[in-house]
């Protein structure tokens, strides 16, 4: 449910724990007198023009406000006034020119557990309500500040983890795919018009024909939404990051890839089979994607208990994944486990990992040859790569082939590129919509179905900047913020 948005909120706008600072953040109609009944310094608040700072101190409010000032005895125990909280600075936002276009008071006060908490209890007792998470955002999306696309980016902003995350988080809060969509949407309703003008006119003439100019830049905008949606896949590998797990036989050299991998001797090896029993993960970064690889146990018939609770954590690793590392020692020669995990790595991508190859068995005719093990993996889209976990050969190749894999190649220009799920569900949406639209036009079908299916990619469109959007969405969207943002 979205909450109102007329009355006051706050919230703790910083991560708890030790810091410099904490930032309070309330905003809403009675922002600034909320803010004076905590606020102490030369001159109320309300008082104040927008975008100034205010030195003072943070109180707990007058009893009739707020009632007793909470720890009063700690505050005896130290000698000072129970009402006094934090030495902090408070700046003034009025609206319309704030985060959320409403009243908007942020109090910095000292970091760490107690400070910011103190001062927000007193915030609350103050009147305001405690913020839902996402909320302020929320507000400066109903407010117009920012569309959702744009909205959305703040989200993507705070929980990028690689540069490149970042720098895709950042061109769509400056509005970038916003921009682009809207001159879709804009030649979109110019289609509409046309249309639509064609079949007041004809009213009895039965069908109207749309035009050739019409017809093409249907096409055209099709065209845009298809080039949008090429580098989607990574894009979204780049916001969300990816889980590739290591799978394969015993001892092929699955913990001794997984640490060259990382650049560190995480996981245990030794040349006994069945080594790795706990599955372990570790995050690298490669090609902007945050790539979180993890080890995992030899899969093969185990008797041990404490294997097989690996193995079936192994087998776990793989069903939740949809780009996954076969490590195959290339000096063995494949066998049934082989062709049992191919079978478990259907509707992957599949990384072939030849391990072992500085072997001299590796060479031999017993060696394992990658369009071998790619037969095994028919369909897929896979690739086979040799390397040597021990002396580090091949390695870089086969980082070049998962981010390969992971869309890195196929991306072209990142400045509007669709990272979210649901900004390519809906443009996938307007692409099926624009798909019928020109059918109809080219079966001469009467030119209001056209028009309906125009308006319906339209409409598509503008959920991803939230021209049309419904409450339960928004909820959606915004509940996974952090509270304070
Ligand atoms: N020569 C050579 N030996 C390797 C290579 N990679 C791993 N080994 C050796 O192969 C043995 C098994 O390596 P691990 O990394 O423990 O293999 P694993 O697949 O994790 O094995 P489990 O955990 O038992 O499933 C160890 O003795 C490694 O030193 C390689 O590229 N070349
Ligand atoms: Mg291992």
């Amino acid at each position: 449910m979205i909450p109102p948005i007329d009355d006051t909120i706050a919230a703790l706008a910083t991560a708890p724990g030790s810091a410099g600072l904490a930032v309070l953040r309330v905003s809403g109609p009675r922002a600034l007198a909320i803010a004076d009944a905590v606020f102490r310094g030369a001159a109320p608040l309300a008082d104040a023009r927008g975008h100034t700072l205010h030195h003072g101190w943070a109180v707990w409010p007058a009893p009739a406000d707020g009632g007793p000032a909470p720890a009063a005895a700690d505050a005896a125990a130290a000698g000072h006034d129970a009402r006094r909280l934090d030495e902090v600075v408070a700046a003034v936002f009025r609206a319309p020119r704030s985060y959320t276009r409403e009243d908007v008071v942020e109090l910095s006060c000292h970091g760490g557990a107690l400070p910011g908490r103190r001062v927000l209890a007193a915030l609350l007792a103050a009147g305001a309500r405690l913020a839902a998470p996402g909320e302020f955002t929320l507000r400066a999306f109903l407010n117009g500040r920012l569309d959702l696309a744009q909205a959305e980016a703040v989200g993507d902003l705070i929980h990028a983890e690689t540069g490149r995350a970042h720098a895709l988080a950042l061109s769509q809060l400056a509005g970038e795919l916003s921009r682009r969509l809207d001159a879709l949407g804009e030649r979109l309703t110019d289609a509409v018009a046309e249309v639509e003008a064609r079949v007041d006119f004809a009213e009895d003439v039965g069908g109207v024909e749309v035009p050739p100019h019409v017809v093409g830049a249907i096409a055209a905008v099709d065209r845009d939404l298809a080039g949008l949606l090429r580098g989607a896949p990574y894009a979204r590998a780049v916001r969300e990051g990816v889980r590739v797990p290591l799978v394969g036989r015993p001892n092929v050299g699955k913990s001794s890839l997984f640490n060259a991998l990382l650049g560190e001797a995480r996981a245990i090896v030794t040349p006994v089979p069945g080594t790795t029993r706990d599955r372990v993960s570790e995050a690298i970064e490669l090609a902007g994607i945050r790539v979180t690889l993890s080890d995992t146990a030899g899969l093969r018939e185990s008797g041990d208990a404490v294997e097989s609770i690996g193995i079936a954590r192994a087998r776990e690793a793989i069903a939740g994944a949809a780009v996954a590392v076969w490590v195959v020692d290339a000096a063995v020669p494949l066998g049934d486990e082989d062709r049992r995990i191919a079978r478990s790595l259907l509707g992957r991508r599949v990384l072939v990992a030849l391990n072992k190859c500085d072997l001299e068995a590796a060479r031999g005719p017993a060696a394992v040859r990658a369009a071998e093990v790619e037969a095994l993996l028919d369909g897929l889209p896979r690739r086979a790569v040799a390397v040597s976990a021990a002396t580090g050969a091949g390695l870089a190749a086969l980082r070049e082939a998962l981010a390969d894999l992971l869309g890195a190649t196929a991306s072209g220009d990142l400045g509007a590129a669709i990272g979210n799920l649901r900004h390519a569900e809906a443009l996938e949406r307007a692409r099926l919509a624009l798909g019928r639209a020109a059918q109809a036009a080219a079966e001469r079908s009467p030119g209001e179905i056209v028009a309906l299916e125009l308006r319906e990619a339209l409409a598509a469109l503008g959920e991803v900047t939230g021209r049309t959007v419904g409450a339960d969405l928004l909820d959606r969207i915004f509940s996974k913020f952090c509270v304070g943002k």
